[in-house]
C-alpha cells in the first residue's frame, strides 16, 4: 500500500490573495456579488454534505442513482487507468466509480482535485484505508486555474465533473473551463460530466431554500468566511437567504439580502462597503441545463458527445465525451 500524495498547486496564501481579489471587485460592483467557491471552508463543505441528505435536495442522491446504475456501462466504455475528479469535496460519489473501475479491472489511479484541503485529506485518508492498491494522488487546486497541472503521462485518464458543479459557472466561465479541459486531454481521453437539468419551479426552488434552513446557513457562511479571512465586519444574522430561479437564464440564483441598512468594513482590503435595507447580493448561480444545452457546450468546446445517460424524472443528466483524435 503507498501514501496518498497531496500536491499544493493553491497555498494558504493563494487563495488569501484571490479572495481578496473577488471580494474586492464583488463588493464595489453594482449589483454586489460574491464567487460560490468561497462557501468552502472546513465548515461550508460539512454544511454541504448536510445539504446533500436534505429531503428537497434532490441532485446528489439522483446523480449517485444514475451513476449507481450505469457506472459499469461507464467504467467498461472507458477502460481508463486514471480517474481524475474535479471539485471531489468529500469523494462520496466517488466510491462508486472507483469500485466500477475496479471491477473492470483498468483503473491504477484516483486523482481527487478540490480547493478545500481539510475536505481532500479526509478524503484521502479514508480512502487509502479501503483501496490500498489504488495510487491515490490529490491536488489542492482550483479546476478554473489548474487544468493544465493535473498529473499526465501515466496512462488514459477520465476526468470527471460530478455534482453539477459546472452550472456555478457563468457561460463565459464555462465555455472557458471546457475548452480549457479539452485543451490538456490527449485524444481518446474523456470526460464524465454531471448537470442539473431544467425542472419546475416548484422543485427547483425548495432544494435551494429548505425548510430546515442549512442551505440559509450554507449562504451567510461566505460572510463568515470573509471576516475570519479578510478581519471583515459582517453582521452575519443580518442577512436573509433568498433563493430565485431565474427564468431567462435558466439557473437558480441564491442571494444574501440586508435585513437593514448597514456599513461594513473589510479592514483587510481596505474597503467600507454601504448595504441599503433589502439590497440583494447575489452569491451563487446554479444554471440548470437542457439535454440540447449540454450537446452545444460540450462540441463548442471540441468534445464528441458518446453517450447520455438520464434518470426516469429527468432532472439530471450524466455525459460521456471524449477528446477526438488527431
Ligand atoms: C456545488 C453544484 C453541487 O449548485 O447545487 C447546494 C451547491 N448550492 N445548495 C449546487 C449548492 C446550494 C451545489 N453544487
Amino acid at each position: 500500500m503507498s501514501l496518498p500524495l497531496l500536491d499544493i498547486q493553491l497555498t494558504d496564501a493563494d487563495a488569501d490573495a484571490a479572495l481578496r481579489a473577488d471580494a474586492r471587485a464583488g463588493l464595489t460592483a453594482v449589483p454586489k456579488h460574491l464567487p460560490p467557491k468561497w462557501f468552502y471552508d472546513a465548515r461550508g463543505s460539512e454544511l454541504f454534505e448536510l445539504i446533500t441528505e436534505l429531503p428537497e435536495y434532490y441532485p446528489t442522491r439522483t446523480e449517485r442513482a444514475l451513476l449507481h446504475r450505469h457506472v459499469d456501462e461507464i467504467a467498461r466504455r472507458s477502460g481508463a487507468e486514471t480517474l481524475v475528479e474535479l471539485g471531489s469535496g468529500s469523494s462520496a460519489k466517488t466510491r462508486l466509480l472507483l469500485d466500477a473501475f475496479t471491477r473492470a479491472g483498468t483503473l491504477r489511479r484516483y486523482v481527487p482535485q478540490d480547493v478545500s484541503e481539510p475536505a481532500l485529506r479526509q478524503a484521502l485518508d479514508a480512502l487509502s484505508a479501503d483501496y490500498p492498491r489504488l495510487q491515490l494522488h490529490g491536488v489542492v487546486g482550483d479546476f478554473t486555474r489548474h487544468l493544465d497541472r493535473l498529473p499526465r503521462g501515466t496512462g488514459r485518464r477520465m476526468i470527471a465533473f460530478l455534482g453539477g458543479t459546472i452550472g456555478n459557472l457563468l457561460p463565459d466561465e464555462r465555455a472557458a473551463f471546457l475548452a480549457g479541459l479539452r485543451s490538456v486531454l490527449e485524444p481518446g481521453e474523456q470526460l464524465l460530466l454531471g448537470t442539473a437539468s431544467v425542472i419546475d419551479e416548484s422543485v427547483l426552488l425548495p432544494a435551494y431554500d429548505d425548510a430546515a434552513g442549512v442551505t440559509a446557513e450554507f449562504n451567510r457562511n461566505v460572510l463568515r468566511v470573509l471576516n475570519r479571512t479578510l478581519g471583515a465586519d459582517f453582521d452575519v444574522d443580518a442577512f436573509a437567504h433568498r433563493a430565485v430561479w431565474d427564468a431567462a437564464h435558466e439557473w437558480i440564483e441564491m442571494r444574501l439580502v440586508a435585513q437593514r441598512a448597514m456599513r461594513v468594513r473589510v479592514s483587510e482590503v481596505g474597503l467600507t462597503v454601504d448595504f441599503a435595507a433589502g439590497e440583494q447580493m447575489c452569491t451563487e448561480v446554479s444554471a440548470k441545463f437542457r439535454i440540447e444545452v449540454v450537446r452545444e457546450m460540450l462540441a463548442a468546446a471540441g468534445f464528441s458527445v458518446q453517450r447520455i445517460w438520464t434518470d426516469p424524472d429527468d432532472r439530471f443528466a450524466l455525459t460521456l465525451a471524449s477528446a477526438p483524435g488527431p
